[in-house]
C-alpha cells in the first residue's frame, strides 16, 4: 500500500505567515520522534515567514496530557493556531486504545469548543520504525504536513 510523503505538499500556494503567531504542544514520550516532529514543524512555519518570536513551545509529559496544555494555551496565550504533537506505539495492553481515543476525542472536543483550531500531529503506530518512518524517515515528517494545516486553518480563522 501506498503512503503518502507527509512532508510532500505545494509551496506556491501557502500565503506570507509573518503576521501569524502559532503554538507548539509537545508531548515528552517517545521524545526522540516528538522531537523530529516538532523540528519538522517549526522549520515548516519559519519557511514560510513566521517569526521565531511568534512560536510558542510548551512541552507536556506525555500525549494524554496534550490535551490539558492545548486547553491551558489556548486559555492564556493568544495564537492562530496550534499544534499538539505526541507519538503513542502500541504495547501490550489496551493502554494504546484508550490513550489514543482519549487525546483523538479530546483534541476534537477543544476544536469544538475553541474559536483556534488545535491541530492533531499525534503518530500512532503499531511500532517504533513506522514512528520513525513518519517523523522525518521514508514516509516524510508529520510534523511539516502539521504546520501546513496550521497554516491554512490559521487563515480560515480569519475569514
Ligand atoms: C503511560 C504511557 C504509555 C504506556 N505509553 C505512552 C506512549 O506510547 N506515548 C505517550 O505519549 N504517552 C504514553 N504514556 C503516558 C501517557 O500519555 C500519560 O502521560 C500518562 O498516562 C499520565 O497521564
Amino acid at each position: 500500500m501506498a503512503t503518502t510523503n507527509l512532508s510532500a505538499y505545494d509551496k506556491t500556494i501557502i500565503p506570507n505567515t509573518s503576521k501569524l503567531r502559532f503554538g507548539i504542544v509537545v508531548s515528552e514520550w517517545n521524545s526522540h520522534i516528538t522531537e523530529s516532529l516538532f523540528q519538522g514543524a517549526y522549520n515548516t512555519l519559519i519557511e514560510h515567514g513566521t517569526l521565531e518570536e511568534n512560536i510558542i513551545r510548551w512541552n507536556v509529559p506525555g500525549s494524554f496530557e496534550l490535551i490539558y496544555g492545548c486547553k491551558k494555551m489556548l486559555e492564556t496565550q493568544k495564537v492562530d493556531a496550534i499544534i499538539a504533537i505526541g507519538n503513542v506505539i502500541q504495547g501490550e495492553t489496551k493502554h494504546f486504545d484508550f490513550i489514543c481515543d482519549g487525546v483523538t476525542q479530546g483534541i476534537k472536543d477543544l476544536n469544538i469548543k475553541f474559536s483556534v483550531p488545535t491541530i492533531y500531529c499525534v503518530l500512532t503506530d503499531y511500532n517504533m520504525q513506522q514512528s520513525r518512518d513518519r517523523s522525518g524517515g521514508k514516509h516524510g515528517n508529520k510534523g511539516v504536513e502539521c504546520a501546513v494545516a496550521a497554516i491554512k486553518m490559521a487563515f480560515l480563522n480569519q475569514i
